[in-house]
């Protein structure tokens, strides 16, 4: 299978922490999103990566999309099987997505605005979203002692993002947090192999 994608996107990231956990190869192929004419956009009319192409079948995206394929074809592998424990991953899933999201919109709000008319109160609401999720995990972080799930390697992507592209400010208020991110690169080490840089 091949994988559309960017070594700095953490939606993508998570695809291949996901696919390397479970030991599924994937064909990383570069995409470049910000072109027009590219055959991105008719695998993902939106335009956006990650997205999974399969043989003799249609290709996958979103992220969380993908990441659940990945759970079937490992049978089982990254999602729990009992419906309440699975919805809870799919939740932690979704917030630390928009995590990533918030952090994307403050990056993107900077990339592609010139200075004199970025919008101070627009950055500050996508900083607030990224703050108040993390102060709900260093709250209650997940478990460190699991098989990584869906919710654990999207959390973990999105906080390597975050140090990524927002000076690792995260950690300073969030040292539970912290202890779990270590924990989670101690336990999944080939989470490194896909570091953004
Ligand atoms: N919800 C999507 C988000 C994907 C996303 O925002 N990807 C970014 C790269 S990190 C992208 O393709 N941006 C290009 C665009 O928005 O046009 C997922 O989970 O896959």
């Amino acid at each position: 299978m091949r994988l559309r994608y960017s070594p700095t996107s953490p939606f993508a990231r998570k695809v291949r922490v996901a696919a390397a956990l479970v030991g599924i190869p994937l064909e990383l192929d570069l995409a470049d999103t910000l072109n027009p004419d590219a055959t991105l956009r008719s695998h993902n009319p939106l335009g956006k990566i990650p997205i999974l192409l399969r043989e003799g079948k249609g290709p996958l995206y979103d992220s969380s999309v993908i990441l659940a394929y990945l759970d079937h074809l490992s049978g089982g592998r990254l999602l729990p099987s009992d419906p309440e424990a699975k919805f809870e991953e799919m939740r932690l899933e979704a917030l630390a997505d928009g995590i990533a999201d918030a952090a994307l919109l403050q990056v993107y709000e900077v990339r592609f605005r010139p200075e004199e008319h970025r919008v101070a109160k627009w950055l500050d609401h996508q900083a607030g979203k990224v703050a108040a999720a993390l102060d709900a995990l260093e709250a209650a972080p997940p478990p460190a002692d699991r098989d990584p799930t869906v919710g654990d390697i999207a959390l973990a992507c999105a906080l390597g993002y975050l140090d990524f592209r927002l000076e690792g400010r995260w950690r300073a208020d969030h040292p539970r947090l912290v202890g779990w991110y270590d924990s989670f690169v101690k336990r999944v080490p080939l989470f490194l192999d896909s570091a953004p840089s």
